[in-house]
């Protein structure tokens, strides 16, 4: 096509029985712009719908029961009025063409006792404070301290994923991703820097895995393993998150999940723009021992995206800021346009300035 800028952008990828018409990808991008009771508000119809040109978006991470809730405003998917809201979320994207997989989160110890039920604390692997902020009704505050969970309650949170998956089945979702990135609980799980836990599910590599292996398990006895994605953050660099050797641990993990067949494996490379050559070359050693389709996050352009897809090291790319900036960004990228700029004190909360009023080329 004459005037196609990063021709391989728009090559279209087929991630098992899904085909996305190109390679530029909605990431997941927490808003706090819901009920706070979870329910998504009528605004995410318009903001999702405006997107659907996207490869896929991957939605706001959304918490699977109350006790995954860890900021102020953010969406859940464990009640029929969060499944009946995303459902119109979800035909708004399909409307426009697009394809939406729904991230499946659970904060664990990053959360705050005036965010969950009755004052709860969070629950974590380990009784170890995090230390990292979380965003209430008062602003930042210091995450709370929070206690180990039981096996019971393990158990009961793998439970709460079988159901959050079934509700995003019944909202007409294409897949889900699993969010195990970022520090949040299947990652606290992960890292021995926050779990210290003695039973089946601390210690060995295959202990810290069992929580993660049994959520997806689960996940993928309701959707099946092809439209079922993860996202791993291996270099640990938000939510005070770390592990005395991280390509032992994500190894082990990226080996447990090759077989399975999931839609795709989804990176976190660079967070803040501080990895090292060090770091990313770890990152790519990891990467290659994942089978199926990569997804890149963190740090890219269209040039960046472009050489990396050439170069064989990603299959496609999230965009998170440009695409909170540009609704039309493929677009943008195939003309070589200009782009909007992403204004930063409207990214968490406020209302549809920020949100759904950045304007396409054709406004
Ligand atoms: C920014 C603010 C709050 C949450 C993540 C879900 O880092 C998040 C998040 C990002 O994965």
């Amino acid at each position: 096509m004459s005037g196609t800028k990063y021709a391989n952008l728009f090559e279209p990828l087929k991630i098992n029985e899904i085909e996305l018409p190109n390679r530029v990808l909605m990431a997941p991008l927490t808003r706090n712009r819901s009920h706070s009771d979870g329910t998504p508000k009528e605004w995410a119809q318009t903001y999702y719908g405006q997107r659907a040109s996207a490869g896929l978006i991957i939605t706001e991470a959304t918490q699977i029961s109350e006790m995954g809730k860890g900021y102020l405003d953010t969406p859940g998917i464990h009640t029929e009025k969060h499944a009946e809201e995303w459902a119109k979320i979800v035909d708004a994207v399909h409307a426009n063409g697009g394809r939406i997989f729904l991230q499946l989160w659970h904060v664990g110890r990053i959360s705050h006792t005036s965010l969950l039920p009755n004052g709860a604390s969070p629950h974590a692997p380990s009784a170890i404070t995090a230390e990292s902020q979380t965003y209430t009704a008062n602003g930042f505050e210091p995450t709370s301290q929070p206690v180990a969970m039981t096996k019971d309650q393990i158990a009961e949170t793998v439970e709460d994923y079988g159901r959050a998956a079934e509700f995003a089945v019944k909202a007409g979702f294409d897949g889900v991703e699993v969010h195990a990135a970022n520090g949040y609980l299947l990652d606290q799980f992960l890292q021995d820097g926050s779990n210290e836990r003695a039973d089946e599910y601390g210690g060995s590599v295959e202990n810290r895995m069992r929580f993660l292996t049994e959520v997806l398990d689960r996940v993928t006895e309701v959707i099946p393993a092809s439209r079922v994605g993860i996202r791993l953050s291996p270099l640990g660099q938000a939510n005070d998150i770390h592990d005395s050797d991280p390509e032992n641990i994500f190894g082990a993990v990226i080996d447990m999940l090759d077989p399975r067949g999931l839609a795709y494996l989804h990176f976190v490379e660079d967070f803040s723009g501080k990895a090292t050559d060090e770091q990313q070359q770890m990152l790519e050693r990891l990467a290659s021992r994942f089978s199926g389709a990569f997804f890149g996050n963190g740090g890219y352009d269209a040039a960046k995206a472009s050489q990396r897809i050439a170069d064989g090291k990603v299959d496609a790319v999230t965009f998170g800021k440009k695409f909170i900036a540009n609704p039309d960004l493929p677009e943008r990228f195939r003309l070589g346009a200009e782009l909007n700029e992403p204004d930063q004190s409207t990214f968490y909360g406020g209302d549809e300035h920020g949100y759904t009023d950045y304007p396409a080329l054709d406004d």
